[in-house]
């Protein structure tokens, strides 16, 4: 059996982090059994981040490299185009290296995310311990931030290359059921994990805006969230 650790659901999430949503997503859609173990502490993961695995006695951080473990182990993905599969990595580093960094700063940095955020991941610690611990999450993310170059952008500059790659992914989308075709691939488990919680999280930013203009990738989110995550579906 497989043990997945992932930081805790919230906001009708079935977790606070794309990347553990993503893991998830994967594992429901490969039919593959897993438990969940929930963790609210980074410096728990191998890498200093979640998600991360256990299968046997392998560990296994990163997002990436667990999928292809649950690929290997399964030889679910068909080969793809080889066209499609550059394309497919491009979108995917897109997603994760770059409005990752978006994300972040619409809940960390952006003050009308940080409020929303204080208030709703407070209770996820215990008392006296939680809000400590936020602040130094934000200041640890906001050097990341700067580090990685994003965060030395005004939040009108952050948001107009996030609006970028939203109208990116629904043009390539388009009226596809997935964003190579008719399959499911691991496109699709990144894409569909960063869509929904951009989506979902109660924070009315510029990004969160730009995806709500585009029907096809709301439909998207909510047609996945129905057929694979309803224990999640409709909740806030
Ligand atoms: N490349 C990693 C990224 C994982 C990641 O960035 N996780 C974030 C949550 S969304 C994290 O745990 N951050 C804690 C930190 O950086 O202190 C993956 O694909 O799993």
């Amino acid at each position: 059996m497989i043990h997945l650790h992932q930081y805790p659901a919230i906001w009708g999430l079935p977790s606070l982090s794309p990347f553990c949503i993503k893991v998830e997503m994967y594992l429901r859609k490969q039919n593959i059994p897993y438990q969940t173990v929930v963790e609210k502490n980074p410096a728990r993961g191998p890498k200093g981040k979640m998600p991360f695995i256990r299968d046997g006695n392998l560990t296994i951080p990163d997002s990436s490299f667990i999928l292809q473990h649950l690929q290997k182990k399964q030889s679910a993905e068909a080969k793809q185009d080889p066209h499609l599969e550059a394309q497919s990595l491009a979108f995917q580093r897109m997603i994760e290296e770059h409005l990752y960094f978006i994300l972040l700063y619409s809940r960390w940095i952006d003050p009308v995310g940080w409020e929303v955020l204080k208030r709703d991941f407070v209770s996820l610690f215990p008392p006296l311990i939680g809000m400590p611990f936020l602040h130094f999450l934000r200041s640890r993310l906001q050097k990341q931030a700067y580090q990685q170059g994003l965060g030395r952008h005004s939040q009108s500059e952050v948001y107009e290359l996030g609006k970028r790659e939203i109208q990116a992914l629904a043009t390539f989308l388009a009226e596809k059921t997935y964003f190579l075709g008719e399959e499911f691939t691991t496109l699709d488990a990144t894409a569909y994990a960063f869509l929904i919680t951009i989506l979902k999280q109660p924070i009315e930013s510029e990004l969160q805006k730009e995806v709500l203009r585009h029907p096809n990738l709301i439909g998207y989110c909510f047609r996945e969230e129905a057929t694979c995550f309803s224990d999640f579906a409709g909740k806030v």
